[in-house]
């Protein structure tokens, strides 16, 4: 038999964040990125995920030789506390250049900026000592329909990526879908589009998904189906796990903290088809309730973390047995009812004493 899977996990500095939202103030103040660096380890993390400018501050006014000297002492800082960079993504939204997109963007002036950026990305990656490179391609896709054009737009994100992998031939490109936020439309709104745009690509081993909960969720899709059709093309780089109350705001909420059932769902095909076993980071893009207190700044991420291995138990426990048999005669109420029963942690014998309790308190 081989052995389960031992997770490791990651998160990005920015998920220990300030809680501000749109129409409010920061609720908590800042950690620096020391700091923050330093919680990893006691908190169960092992892997650090990265925007290019978390890595190299200020990263647009220096020169190449100053990047890769930051990025170098950034590596260094990694391996003095056993953090493993997981990936490094371009942060292409910020500045004002990015305002109408990136590689998308009605300007060419501006498109290429991008362009220029995600090379930078790459090689403050290849100076941490990642190959891997994510795109949440947060400003690729419009306000308004008529305000760009879709079908160029798909041929310009994919040219994006084969100068990428043209650029370094060792570098991975993970894309991370999100069907809305900032944008209204995005134009790679699911793994299905993502995957589509990695075969055309003029490296597909080379490119791949990472998939996040609350993106599926806010497409409408289960997030464990896609994952589910990620691995199915050998193509689930990353995961980040977090949760979605519905379709509004990106909420980043703590895994399973919205829907229990669907993070077992999500545990559980992770599990059954052996991701981790090469190495693969569970990711956690979770962030703290925005209204929480700044002592537990971090106490999304143990809880997320904890949630998660909960939930492996609850996969590695479930009764395959009845499981096949319920199956096989398609009563599926049963299988249903089984499966809220083993994670409620529950059988029908505990209903008599609470049935009871019931009677009695009436009586009382
Ligand atoms: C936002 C995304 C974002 C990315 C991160 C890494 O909705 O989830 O947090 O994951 O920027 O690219
Ligand atoms: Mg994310």
């Amino acid at each position: 038999m081989t052995q389960p899977t031992t997770y490791r996990f990651s998160f990005g500095p920015w998920n220990i964040s300030e809680g501000a939202d749109p129409f409010g103030p920061m609720v908590r103040t800042p950690y620096s990125f020391e700091e923050k660096l330093d919680w990893y380890r006691p908190l169960g993390f092992e892997g650090v995920q990265f925007h290019d400018d978390d890595a190299v501050e200020n990263i647009d006014d220096l020169s190449a030789g100053q990047v890769a000297t930051k990025a170098r002492q950034v590596g260094k800082m990694l391996a003095d506390r056993g953090l493993t960079p997981e990936f490094v993504a371009p942060r292409l939204w910020f500045d004002a250049r990015t305002v109408d997109g990136g590689y998308t963007s009605n300007s060419p002036s501006d498109r290429q900026y991008a362009l220029d950026r995600s090379l930078r990305t790459i090689d403050v990656a290849r100076e941490l000592g990642t190959p891997n490179i994510v795109l949440w391609l947060a400003r690729e896709g419009s306000y308004i329909r008529e305000s760009k054009n879709a079908r160029a737009a798909y041929d310009r994100i994919l040219d994006a990526v084969n100068a990428m992998l043209e650029y370094d031939k060792e570098c991975r490109i993970w894309i991370e879908p999100k069907p809305n936020e900032p944008t209204d439309h995005a134009y790679v709104p699911t793994i299905g589009h993502a995957l589509a745009l990695a075969y055309r690509s003029v490296d597909p081993s080379r490119v791949s998904g990472l998939i996040e909960t609350a993106h599926a969720i806010l497409a409408g899709l289960d997030p464990s189906d896609e994952m589910a059709f990620a691995l199915a093309h050998d193509k689930l780089a990353s995961v980040h796990l977090n949760d979605q109350n519905g379709l509004k705001y990106d909420q980043d909420k703590s895994f399973g903290s919205a829907n229990l059932r669907a993070a077992f769902n999500q545990v559980r095909v992770l599990e059954e088809n052996g991701y981790g076993r090469r190495g693969e980071f569970v990711g956690l893009d979770v962030k703290a309730i925005r209204t929480q207190k700044q002592d537990k700044s971090t106490a999304h991420l143990v809880n997320s973390r904890k949630t998660f291995l909960h939930l492996v138990e609850k996969v590695r426990t479930f009764d395959r047995e009845l499981e096949r048999q319920l199956i096989a005669d398609r009563d599926y109420e049963e299988l249903d009812a089984y499966t809220l029963r083993h994670l409620l942690g529950v059988n029908d014998e505990s209903l008599p004493a609470i049935e009871g309790q019931r009677e009695f308190s009436r009586s009382v």
